[in-house]
């Protein structure tokens, strides 16, 4: 069991976030002793330790109180929240700083030989997503219905391979979508990396290293602009 006098900052493990995460406490001063494929990492010279999650376990380790701060796409932590908003549950959180990595939009796509004349086209049809709240959001802002297909991966082939008619999925350059002969039409969520933190009070030791991170943190993030 870890120290819980220890402040715990849940980050990616691997992928997309994972080494911008790393690059950022490193430039905040903390010396991490990463050994391999393992859950936590020490960090040396702070009474911190790295917990290295799935991106998608990050919100709820917040949200739970789990961990003290996390680094996540603003897109998943919407998604956990109204997913635990329509289950009732809490979801309590507090935003910090937005972080100057993992930029992308969720957006809505279909072939390019689909008639798209704006959102009702897809009345009623299928589309496929990772993120089945964020889009039901959207399409109940507009009173259309629509069925979802939950993939939580290869959403993009989803159309081609008859799944579905149209997908809504994380885009960034946009060349996936083209590489699959798919349109992006609407923009639904723009995203970027967030640091959060639990809800609660912190005891003093932790408050006071806490400041001292975000300091540097916003210091680290000035010397960039
Ligand atoms: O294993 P784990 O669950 O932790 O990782 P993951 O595979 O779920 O996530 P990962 O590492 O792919 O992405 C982590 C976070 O990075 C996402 O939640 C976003 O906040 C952010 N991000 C930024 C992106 C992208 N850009 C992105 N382009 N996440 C995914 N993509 C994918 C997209 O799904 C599509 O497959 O990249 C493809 C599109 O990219 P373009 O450049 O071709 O448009
Ligand atoms: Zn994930």
């Amino acid at each position: 069991m870890t120290d819980n006098t220890r402040l715990r900052i849940a980050i990616q493990k691997k992928g997309r976030l994972s080494d911008e995460s790393k690059k950022l406490l490193k430039a905040c001063g903390l010396k991490i002793n990463m050994k391999g494929e393992s859950l936590i990492a020490h960090v040396e010279n702070a009474p911190i330790d790295l917990l290295r999650v799935r991106d998608d376990d990050i919100p709820g380790l917040i949200m739970d109180g789990v961990c003290d701060l996390g680094v996540v796409g603003e897109n998943v932590l919407e998604e956990e929240l109204l997913t635990r908003q329509r289950a009732g549950e809490a979801a309590d959180y507090v935003p910090l700083q937005k972080l100057d990595f993992g930029g992308c939009r969720l957006s809505l796509a279909v072939d390019k030989d689909f008639d798209y004349q704006g959102p009702q086209s897809l009345a009623g049809k299928r589309i496929a997503t990772t993120y089945p709240e964020l889009l039901r959001r959207f399409f109940d802002e507009k009173g259309i219905e629509f069925d979802a297909c939950l993939l939580s991966g290869s959403v993009e082939v989803a159309p081609r391979a008859g799944l579905a008619d149209a997908i809504c999925d994380l885009v960034s350059t946009g060349a996936t979508l083209e590489a699959n002969g798919l349109v992006e039409t609407d923009v639904i969520y723009r995203s970027q990396a967030r640091l959060i933190r639990r809800s609660g009070d912190f005891n003093a030791e932790k408050q006071a290293l806490l400041d001292k991170l975000l300091t540097r943190m916003q210091g680290v993030m000035q010397a960039k602009e």
